[in-house]
């Protein structure tokens, strides 16, 4: 089965804690702090490994966390950093944020890198505290969580030809006599109802890879049917083979079918209208081929390139296969995905450090918002006394106590920032 979806659950590694910690010498009475830093948790990389063609790996593993930094040390020792955790995925992988639906990477080369979850960074030590007026600080940060989100992964199909035509023309019949792929045949219509790729050996050392799409239907480009879903693998193939049932044998009309399909292609987007194509004239065995293909050739004129073939008596075969390796030999390897400015491929954005807060009321309660302070109040650890005085300086610094005081807050009055309630004191 051919995958090309996958939701995972990323998390880059939590930040070593801080340590307090203090000097025991021997003929020291009073050692200095000696509190090391945590080290920086690990982040979860994806890099592109040329030889992956699908997301199936994703199907088994949907987790995927990094590891924490180490604690910190005493005698000063940081805690180590922590090794990242490097995924492999398929060159073509769009990385969508599952909840803002953000593209967080697109990722196209061969070894092209991005981080997809941030591993916190490692807390600071009480070493780091210390200052003339408080030599021997009781303060030191917890590491900071690393980032964590569900992703989605989107892999066009990277195959550089797609079978393009209304359901039941013999999509599916094509592919399974140039190729190993075996899909279901049938002759109801939505008989293929995902991507199947195939890869064409056509024998004289060349070869390359289909993929047999659900038929198109009229209004395609807005949803109706299933081929919708699927329009966007068409989008990264070099070519386009375009199956039409030159019998007419549903009592369809081969000319009328070749117009609203490349008429659905090209409102799904207008670049799909100039993709190179080439007309598969297919059920050629049956007796109203020859009449109709002689109609269809006046009326498409000489410009549109046309085999005709048998799907079911692999009449043609071996001439299509040919001519599609010759013309994919003619086309630029490199639109097989489509190039995105290099300012549009953001790998991963980072947010400008937000200095300001707000404060309103929540009944009786003083609620401050600032991204900056409720970091601060997930990193410190407030089991060491110096900690909240350092975390009041901090506030008072701001202009958060005179924010609160001016927005009415008096002695005694309760007030929340993030997950620390405390007392207002003036
Ligand atoms: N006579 C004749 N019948 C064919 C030929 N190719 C395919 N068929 C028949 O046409 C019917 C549909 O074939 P499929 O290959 O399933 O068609 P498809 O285009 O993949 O259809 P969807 O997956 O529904 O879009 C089947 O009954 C096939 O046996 C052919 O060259 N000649
Ligand atoms: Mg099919």
């Amino acid at each position: 089965m051919f995958v090309d979806e996958a939701k995972v659950y990323v998390k880059g590694g939590d930040g070593g804690n801080g340590m307090v910690a203090f000097r025991r010498e021997k003929y020291v009475d009073m050692g200095g702090p000696a509190g090391g830093d945590g080290g920086k948790g690990a982040d979860v990389v994806f890099i592109v490994e040329e030889g992956l063609r699908t997301l199936v790996d994703f199907r088994y593993k949907r987790h995927f966390k990094a590891v924490r930094g180490e604690n910190g040390r005493p005698k000063n020792q940081h805690g180590a950093g922590a090794q990242d955790l490097v995924v492999k995925v398929p060159p073509g992988t769009v990385v969508y944020d599952d909840d803002t639906q953000e593209v967080i990477a697109d990722l196209v080369t061969h070894g092209q890198t991005a981080v997809i979850a941030k591993g916190g960074k490692g807390g600071r030590g009480n070493v780091r505290f210390a200052n003339p007026k408080n030599p021997a600080p009781h303060i030191a940060e917890k590491g900071e969580p690393g980032e964590e989100r569900y992703i989605r992964l989107e892999l066009k199909v990277l195959a550089d030809v797609g079978l393009v035509g209304f359901p039941s023309v013999g999509k599916s019949t094509l592919i399974s006599v140039i190729s190993a792929a075996k899909p279901k045949i049938a002759s109801y219509h939505f008989t293929t109802l995902s991507p199947n790729l195939g890869v064409v050996d056509a024998g004289d050392y060349r070869s390359f890879v289909v993929a047999d799409l659900p038929g198109l239907i009229e209004g395609a480009h807005e949803g109706v049917g299933l081929g919708h879903q699927f329009l966007r693998h068409v989008e990264r193939t070099r070519l386009i083979l375009h199956v039409i049932d030159m019998a007419g044998s549903e009592g369809r009309d081969p000319y009328e079918d070749y117009v609203a399909i490349n008429r659905e292609l090209e409102l799904y987007n207008e670049k799909l209208a100039t993709r190179p194509q080439i007309v598969v004239a297919n059920k050629m065995d049956l007796p109203e081929g020859a009449e109709n293909l002689a109609e269809f050739k006046q009326k498409v004129g000489s410009e549109v390139q046309i085999i005709s073939i048998s799907a079911a008596t692999r009449m043609g075969i071996q001439e299509l296969i040919y001519a599609v390796a010759d013309r994919l030999e003619t086309l630029p390897q490199v639109p097989l995905v489509e190039e995105v400015e290099q300012e549009e491929r953001l790998l991963y954005k980072a947010e400008p450090e937000d200095k300001e807060f707000t404060i309103h009321r929540d009944n009786e309660m003083y609620v401050v918002v600032s991204a900056k302070l409720e970091k601060m109040v997930e990193r410190m650890d407030f089991s060491h006394y110096d900690a909240a005085e350092r975390f009041a300086f901090i506030l008072r610094k701001m202009g958060v106590d005179q924010a609160l005081r001016k927005y009415g807050a008096v002695d005694g009055d309760t007030v929340r920032i993030g997950d620390l309630v405390f007392d207002f004191i003036d």
